[in-house]
């Protein structure tokens, strides 16, 4: 699962990148595409760790992709958007922080104008993708009827409308086997969109109202979008300094985890994703599925053998686990279940998979 990290220049991509995915970047590379892995921070792992002393603690990741400036008048160039063809999800650093020091693309600070032009770049690439298609489209259909082409028009005309509005395909409900007749033409605007507000230090305290301050209503509580604010500067020195410190230096501004634990938390929700553990001496472990799996794809997520001999699932919510101290104790409370293959997993289980082979 993939983010695609975008946004004009100089708005704090690659700062944000870094303490993402943790990564020393040469700093000549500012073009450059970088692909990096992100930590999904996990309180409830170390809780379990805490009970069974693992040898290994393993954490779930997410990929994040540093996808270079876009400036305004290059971002229709087909060789700036290749790279966000293959991503799962965007988020769109936008720049609020003012500083002299760094020159703005636009030449002032505007989030909700820098949004909503990008987004337009989206809209417009997958407009002509689809009046493309619909042309290639109507001259195949008048050669000869076919239903499954007259239902790809449909579902095209209905893009077509919503996108002429301006609006992009994330916010167009459609049946699942209309989106399944348009998931080949990967269009842009349908991601599900991150807009991280990249804030100047002074508002560190006041994380929460940074939306409204700057009203910045309008990209709010919008379907499949998320808005997380950071004060990227501040989050790259939190990130440099010893754990105490940091911890310090966040709750002086009323928080209690740093701000990239947010951002990585809203890509996973984002991108329908959620996580389940595997518990045991050897390793403790959070593994990420799609909300919806059955246990028997989960456990196949393990290992193919498993996901094989599926027998059975024994499943223990990871609260009752701890309140119980152990997985005999939680069986004897009767907090585990037994449950079948076509069972679908739920956020926050610990399972131990019984198999064959
Ligand atoms: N004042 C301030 N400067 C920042 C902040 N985030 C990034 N910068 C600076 O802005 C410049 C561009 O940052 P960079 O992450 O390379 O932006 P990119 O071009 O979007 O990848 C660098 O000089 C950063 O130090 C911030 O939150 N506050
Ligand atoms: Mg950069």
């Amino acid at each position: 699962m993939q983010t695609g990290i975008i946004g004009l220049p100089q708005v704090g991509k690659t700062t944000l990148f870094r303490i993402l995915t943790k990564a020393h970047l040469e700093p000549r590379s500012a073009a450059a595409t970088h692909v990096g892995v992100a930590k999904v921070p996990e309180a409830r792992l170390e809780q379990l760790a805490a009970l069974y002393h693992p040898k290994k603690v393993t954490y779930a990741t997410v990929q994040y992709v540093d996808i270079g400036g876009m400036q305004k008048d290059r971002a229709r160039d087909p060789a700036v958007l290749a790279p966000l063809r293959d991503v799962d999800a965007i988020a769109h650093v936008i720049r609020v922080f003012e500083d002299p020091a760094v020159p703005h693309a636009a030449g002032s600070i505007d989030p909700l104008r820098d949004a909503t032009n990008l987004e337009l770049e989206l809209i417009l690439a997958d407009h002509d993708q689809v009046l493309r298609r619909l042309e290639r489209l109507e001259k195949d259909l008048k050669k000869k009827k076919d239903p499954a082409l007259e239902n790809e028009k449909r579902v095209l005309d209905h893009c077509k409308v919503h996108l002429e509005a301006e609006k992009p395909l994330r916010e167009l409900p459609l049946a699942p086997e209309d989106r399944k007749a348009v998931s080949g033409f990967l269009f842009l605007s349908q991601r599900p969109m991150l807009y991280v507000l990249n804030l100047g230090d002074a508002e560190a305290g006041a994380l929460l109202t940074a939306v409204e301050r700057h009203r910045l209503g309008p990209l709010a509580h919008r379907t499949n979008t998320a808005v997380v604010p950071i004060c990227g500067r501040l989050e790259a020195e939190l990130a440099e300094m010893p754990d105490q410190e940091a911890t310090e230096l966040l709750a002086s501004y009323g928080f209690t985890e740093p701000g990239l634990h947010r951002v990585i938390r809203s890509t996973y929700d984002l991108l329908g994703l959620i996580s389940f553990f595997t518990a045991g001496e050897p390793e403790v472990r959070a593994w990420t599925i799609r909300k919806g799996t059955s246990a028997v794809k989960a456990a196949g997520e393990i290992h193919s053998d498993i996901e094989k001999g599926f027998i059975r699932a024994e499943v223990v919510r990871w609260d009752d686990l701890l309140a119980a101290g152990s997985l005999p104790a939680a069986r004897e409370k009767g907090k585990v279940r037994l449950e079948g293959r076509d069972y679908i997993v739920q956020e926050g289980d610990v399972i131990l998979f019984r198999h064959s082979g």
